[in-house]
């Protein structure tokens, strides 16, 4: 399957196409920000039991757990256990990419023990004429690794607006890789065939099915769903990353546009080795509010995509607001870590005040940690990135990764890097 139909907006046209009822909600979706309606967010910084959060350990040691295994529970499922035995074989010799710039590996990860098989492949390109070990980008189909050139700036447009041609793809693609290399980052890229296939029918044929965990019928109130399984790929190659000496992975950046958005706050919130996280364009389930009324809902993606998702998200669908958590809080458990939050102005279906807003109600968590925040109050206007250790910013355009995403994120990183990290 090709990245693009993959990512874009197909999958949905279908489920619209398909579904009388999806079809409903889908034209009932509300663009006026008159009509958001009112709500009440969960504090991050109260216990269930209603006592206050005063200080950085009743967070690491209370609320951080508990706002974690409510995540668990009602929105992704529970995140799958990190086997006891698996090899990493590459798939074949490391070679020369991008005239040299980089050296690429494809790599292989085998589950071994009681269930044995392929659990996932990806590929890594490490900069080929680095002094130090290199700290790394790693997303779920940041690019697409059946290419011999890695092309993470693959514009994913709605239907009807003008794609770019292959070749524009192609230019733009090896330009920001080239950046990336240049500023000595490597790149990572999982490739989701093997780990969980992006459809309803087939997403517990990977993984889940070899860890003995397939059920009949659709998505198990107690299982991980689709997303759940992509971060768990990202941290296998974390595992793996952390074997290599000429990787610094305590500098890994987990990164993702769109649905590998969602996944990859979901991962970084679940697995603190993960250094920053930058989430693209991650709207509903990803980084947008979901108790706003406003471009996708949880009864919209819980009918198109249930598979993304534990079985007991789909409850909420008419009643969001007995949900005991908000997207802010998946933010917030990325903290102290810096994160990065983009959306675009033409992405109404994300919910761009939704998501500059959950990054907004993180900030408590960070300075109660003494971790800095967002630093202002109201959203930007387009393309004024904002922020300290949450960064934001409005692109112009599109759902989309853009070249000038990434320019931020490089610029975002290397600053974080720079300032707060060993
Ligand atoms: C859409 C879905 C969004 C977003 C997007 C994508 O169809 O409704 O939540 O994830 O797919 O991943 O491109």
């Amino acid at each position: 399957m090709n990245a693009k139909t993959m990512f874009g907006c197909s999958t949905l046209l279908l489920w619209i196409f398909l579904s009388r009822p999806l079809a409903a909600l889908a034209a009932e979706v509300n663009y006026d920000e008159a009509k958001v309606g009112n709500y009440t967010l969960p504090d991050p910084l109260r216990l269930e039991d209603g006592r206050w959060v005063t200080n950085a350990s009743m967070w690491l040691r209370l609320r951080r757990p508990e706002i974690l295994e409510q995540f668990q529970r009602e929105v992704y499922g529970r995140f799958l256990p990190r086997p006891a035995e698996v090899r990493f074989l590459p798939m074949q010799e490391p070679k020369p990419a991008l005239e040299g710039r980089a050296i690429r590996r494809d790599i292989q990860m085998e589950i071994t023990g009681a269930f044995q098989g392929t659990a996932m492949t990806f590929t890594l390109y490490l900069p080929s004429n680095a002094n130090k070990p290199a700290p790394i980008f790693l997303g779920v189909h940041l690019f697409d690794t059946a290419r011999e050139y890695p092309l993470p700036a693959v514009a994913r447009r709605l239907p009807g607006s003008k794609r770019p041609t292959e070749a524009e793809n192609v230019a733009s693609g090896r330009q920001v890789a080239n950046q990336i290399l240049e500023r000595g980052y490597g790149l990572a890229s999982v490739n989701i065939q093997h780990l969980a296939p992006d459809s309803a029918t087939n997403y517990q044929s990977g993984v889940l099915r070899l860890l003995g965990r397939a059920r009949e019928g659709v998505v198990s109130p107690d299982e991980s769903g689709a997303l759940g399984v992509w971060a768990w790929g990202l941290s296998r190659v974390l595992d793996y990353l952390e074997t290599l000496p000429e990787v610094n992975a305590r500098r890994v950046v987990v990164i993702g546009h769109s649905r590998m958005g969602k996944t990859a706050l979901w991962a970084a919130a679940h697995d603190e080795r993960f250094a920053i996280a930058i989430a693209n364009c991650s709207g509903c389930a990803g980084a947008a509010l979901s108790r706003r009324n406003y471009g996708e809902t949880l009864a919209i993606i819980t009918q198109a995509f249930p598979f993304w998702f534990g079985g007991r998200l789909a409850a909420y669908a008419n009643r969001v607001d007995a949900l005991p958590v908000d997207q802010h809080e998946l933010i917030a458990l990325i903290a102290p870590r810096p994160v990065y939050i983009a959306s675009a102005v033409e992405d109404r279906w994300a919910d761009p005040k939704g998501e500059f807003l959950a990054a907004w109600h993180a900030e408590p968590v960070y300075q109660l940690l003494n971790a800095g925040g967002l630093g202002v109050a109201t959203q930007p206007a387009a393309d004024h990135p904002v922020g300290d250790t949450i960064g934001y910013h409005l692109r112009s355009g599109q759902h989309d990764l853009t070249d000038y995403d990434w320019q931020q994120y490089l610029h975002f990183v290397d600053r974080q890097f720079g300032r707060l990290m060993p």
